[in-house]
């Protein structure tokens, strides 16, 4: 790219500086010869660049592609936004603001949302710098290779005070990190507090984990496609979950009626996040009616999930 850009630049600059001097009016009464239209040239200065551009154009999405793909098995951690801080949830439930440590020599993918204005997430020594938005999850990784104090900023002006929306990174060696984490004070994993809340907002009484019922069980469902009513199938991401929580009635489930009530305005983001990591917590129990992957029968056929009850009475199940 720069030696091409070099030298178209340095070319272009070149002409200009010749021709000038070559082609300038030399006579007051002088005028241009006439130049015919030259059908080779044309061509050849059409496609040539068409070509070598077409050619950058696929290389750099090649590169980027490669580039936005987390390695298996990075650091998750959530980010929310708002005016005007970073609210940072590790895995373990340590939670920050406008700091984050992170151990170095290890890929850490950030899943990012706000609750308000876009944002946008830039550490510039790590050449990291996405878009946080409202109502959906962003995702950037990457991996710090020295120890040491960086500058978190937010790159995206969202309102008076977003000069002030600044901190810091810290990467640590995974040494220094594990007493970090062990330090933070956590109540409770991410998933355990998620659990807390499944029961504490209910949701328990209307999701069973036994496929009974006329709600989806939610095991396994994390990374699943889902059929939708429209037809359409969706992956059950961060995305879909937490709108399936915040705004219900988007999306219904194929086979289920639009009963689920909505929770905004009373769950925040950072407890959305905590009922995503249990959601993604819980994997098909053995024994379970919905057991889809690694079922151990020999030569048998793993028993059929039955057809989810829809009922029309809309009537809601006693608590258990
Ligand atoms: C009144 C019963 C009820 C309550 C309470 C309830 N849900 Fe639901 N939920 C449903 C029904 C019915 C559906 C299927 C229809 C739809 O897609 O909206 C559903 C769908 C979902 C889905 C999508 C499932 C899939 O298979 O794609 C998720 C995720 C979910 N609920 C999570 C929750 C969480 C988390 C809570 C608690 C904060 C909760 N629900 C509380 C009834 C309920
Ligand atoms: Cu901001």
């Amino acid at each position: 790219m720069v030696a091409v850009c070099g030298f178209v630049t340095v070319a272009i600059a070149a002409c200009i500086l010749v021709f000038g001097i070559l082609y300038r009016r030399k006579d007051p009464n002088e005028l241009p010869p006439q130049i015919d239209f030259n059908k080779t040239a044309e061509v050849m200065w059409i496609a040539i660049p068409f070509v070598a551009f077409m050619g950058m154009f696929g290389a750099g999405t090649k590169l980027y592609f490669n580039m936005r793909q987390p390695p298996p098995g990075a650091t998750e951690i959530y980010v929310v936004g708002k005016q005007w801080m970073w609210k940072l949830q590790h895995s373990g439930g340590q939670r920050e603001i406008d700091e984050l440590h992170i151990p170095v020599g290890q890929p850490i993918l950030l899943k990012m949302t706000s609750e308000d204005v876009i944002h946008s997430f830039f550490v510039p020594e790590f050449r990291v710098k996405q878009d946080v938005l409202p109502k959906r999850y962003t995702t950037v990784w990457f991996q710090a290779e020295k120890p040491g104090r960086y500058h978190l900023l937010c790159a995206e002006y969202c309102g008076t005070n977003h000069s002030g929306m600044k901190g810091w990174v810290y990467a640590m060696s995974p040494h220094d990190y594990q007493i970090w984490l062990e330090q933070g004070g956590a109540e409770g994993s991410l998933s355990s507090s998620g659990e807390k809340l499944f029961h504490q907002f209910a949701c328990a009484n209307c999701h069973y984990f036994d496929g009974h019922g006329y709600c989806p069980n939610l095991q396994g469902l994390y990374m699943r496609p889902v059929r939708l009513s429209t037809g359409e199938s969706v992956t059950a991401d961060d995305t879909y979950i937490r709108e399936s929580i915040l705004d219900p009635k988007a999306k219904i489930v194929q086979g289920f009626q639009d009963l689920m009530p909505t929770f905004k305005g009373q769950i925040t983001e950072e407890q959305v996040i905590e009922l995503i990591a249990y959601i993604k917590s819980i994997g098909p129990q053995p024994g379970s009616e919905l057991q889809s992957s690694g079922y151990e029968g020999s030569g048998t056929q793993p028993p059929i999930a039955k057809p989810p009850a829809t009922q029309s009475s809309g009537k809601l199940p006693e608590a258990r």
